[in-house]
């Protein structure tokens, strides 16, 4: 095995003078420097599973909302949650050994330091998107899986939220706790099924058109309705953007990230005042609605929306199933959520908030330690966790009346309807459809539940993102020295004024955002505070 892994990581040599991170989402650069952390993962990925007496671990090659020449690469853990931090920063440091004499001692000693039995079974389970640099990648990871020795189950192309389904399904398949069948089909009819369920009978106002940015959720969406029940009985769903021959196209002037970021439609998007639009993003983790009002105004309806909406629905369905007493609902956010966001959550709902730091990981941590977790970033990106006693609870409750049993069933669907294992953009649309038609709201009475403050997000380019350090949930900056000051001076200067920067962790850029009483006022100081910010980076 020694020198087949040498053999590998010499087919792969890695760029000189290149520093890799497993950052927010894994690795994610350019697609054409990234062979040699590709085949350096393969041998993480089988190393994670040997420490785990051989689980099934997830490898997903995507760079999700990135443009097409990027790519990326994260390792999910077998109930398919991301990688555990401390396996971070071990593959970090694999990824930047120098050579394969260095990785192959390096792989070594992560196996003595773990107490790795390097002869026992390892599992890895591999996907991708459809970016054209995806079959290139998969097969530097299949090199390094193979020096490992490690069984392989590949999935070709798949959404990461389908791919976190799999690891789930594979390492619970035969237990109390099995998520499902793992294969696509098994996923369709999971979901398929919930989202019929959950309905209970209820039709959803209008159709829902949905831009998949063209990436692997077009496809994939394509095949999950032939599982929905008919158009005319339940949801009729448009599929636009969904050009996967195409991959230069990915995520370009569509998608999730444009549409949030931009705060309007993609420019293609053909639909009319009050129609019902949602957009994913590259790899299906995130999800946003908008629609344009009677006078033709682009409204949003980000991940805070889909956090409010859910986390209410599911708290009248636990009021009206008699569990009040029993389960408590909270909702996490990071500091991207909108201030009229959080306040209507803690003084509407009167639910709790967590505030985390940027990246799933973080939020699904906050959200295991709640009855009920509902976790979204603004961007789109979040679902619900359900604690092991909530389920349990849930499934053993028997209801007093009609109206208990009627809410408990449509609970209980919900719980199936939600991908727990991650955020799932095709999940998380049907849940909304569900919540919507349950409430017979359209959209312009799901977006009158609160007004969002004016808000701006802007990407500032600088010579070296990490000398940018953040505190407090990254809503504050602890370097470069004297920056906090001058941004805190000019959020002072504006109304309801809100304002951080931090490095982003999948992209070469600072991230500002900035929200305040007027739209004006928004975006001056989200300008004022990337003006600060492009300075200190460039001295
Ligand atoms: C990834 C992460 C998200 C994060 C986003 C932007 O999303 O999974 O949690 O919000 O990147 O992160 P950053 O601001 O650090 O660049 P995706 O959908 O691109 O995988």
């Amino acid at each position: 095995m020694s020198n087949a892994i040498v053999d590998a990581v010499q087919k792969h040599p890695a760029p000189e003078g290149l520093k890799y991170t497993y950052g927010t989402a894994g690795f994610r650069t350019k697609a054409d420097v990234l062979d040699s952390v590709l085949t350096r993962v393969g041998l993480v990925a089988a190393l994670r599973s040997r420490s785990l007496k051989g689980k099934w671990i997830g490898v997903m090659i995507t760079a999700s909302h990135n443009p097409p020449e990027d790519n990326g690469v994260k390792l999910v853990e077998p109930l398919g949650n991301m990688l555990q931090e401390e396996w971070e920063v071990l593959s970090t440091d694999m990824a930047n050994k120098a050579n394969g004499d260095e990785v192959l001692q390096y792989y070594n000693e992560i196996a003595s330091k773990y107490k790795i039995d390097l002869d026992a079974p390892a599992r890895v389970v591999v996907a991708r998107d459809t970016r054209a640099s995806g079959a290139r990648l998969l097969g530097c990871v299949q090199d390094g899986l193979k020096a490992a020795g490690a069984e392989v189950k590949d999935y070709g192309f798949l959404t990461t939220p389908q791919l976190h389904y799999m690891v789930r399904c594979l390492n619970t398949e035969g237990t109390k706790d099995a998520y499902g069948t793992p294969t696509e089909k098994g996923y369709y009819e999971k979901f398929g099924a919930a989202f019929k369920t959950a309905l209970k009978g209820k039709k959803p106002q209008g159709s829902l058109t949905v831009d998949c940015a063209n990436g692997v959720g077009g496809p994939k969406l394509v095949e999950l309705i032939k599982y929905l029940p008919p158009k005319e009985e339940a949801l009729e769903i448009h599929v636009v953007n969904d050009n996967v021959i195409k991959p230069e196209s990915l995520n370009v002037d569509c998608g999730a990230d444009f549409v949030k970021t931009n705060q309007r439609a993609p420019p293609s998007s053909k639909t009319g005042p009050g129609d019902r639009c949602c957009s994913l993003d590259g790899d299906a983790d995130r999800v946003v609605f908008y629609f344009k009002d009677q006078s033709n105004v682009f409204r949003l309806l980000d991940g805070d929306r889909i956090a409010t909406l859910v986390a209410s629905f599911l708290g009248d369905q636990v009021r009206s199933a008699g569990l009040a007493d029993s389960i408590k609902i909270g909702v996490v956010q990071t500091a991207y959520a909108n201030g009229a966001a959080t306040q209507y959550v803690e003084q509407h709902l009167k639910l709790k908030v967590d505030c985390t730091p940027t990246g799933v990981k973080h939020l699904h941590h906050a959200a295991e330690k709640l009855d009920i977790g509902v976790y979204f970033e603004a961007n789109g990106h979040g679902t619900v966790i359900f604690s092991p006693d909530t389920l349990d609870t849930i499934a053993k409750y028997e209801p007093k009346n009609p109206g208990q049993a009627d809410a408990l069933s449509v609970l209980r669907a919900c719980i199936d309807l939600i991908n727990q294992s991650v955020g799932d953009a095709l999940s998380d649309a049907l849940l909304v459809e569900v919540v919507l038609a349950h409430k017979s709201w359209t959209t312009q009475e799901w977006l009158s539940t609160y007004t969002d403050l004016p808000n701006r997000l802007l990407k500032v380019l600088v010579s070296d993102r990490t000398i940018f350090k953040t505190t407090d949930a990254e809503r504050r900056l602890t370097s470069p020295e004297g920056l906090q000051k001058q941004i805190d001076a000019e959020v002072s200067k504006v109304r309801q004024g809100r304002s951080f920067a931090r490095a982003s962790g999948t992209e070469d850029a600072v991230r500002v955002y900035a929200e305040a009483a007027t739209k004006a006022e928004a975006e001056d100081l989200a300008r004022k505070v990337a003006e600060l910010v492009k300075q200190a980076g460039s001295s």
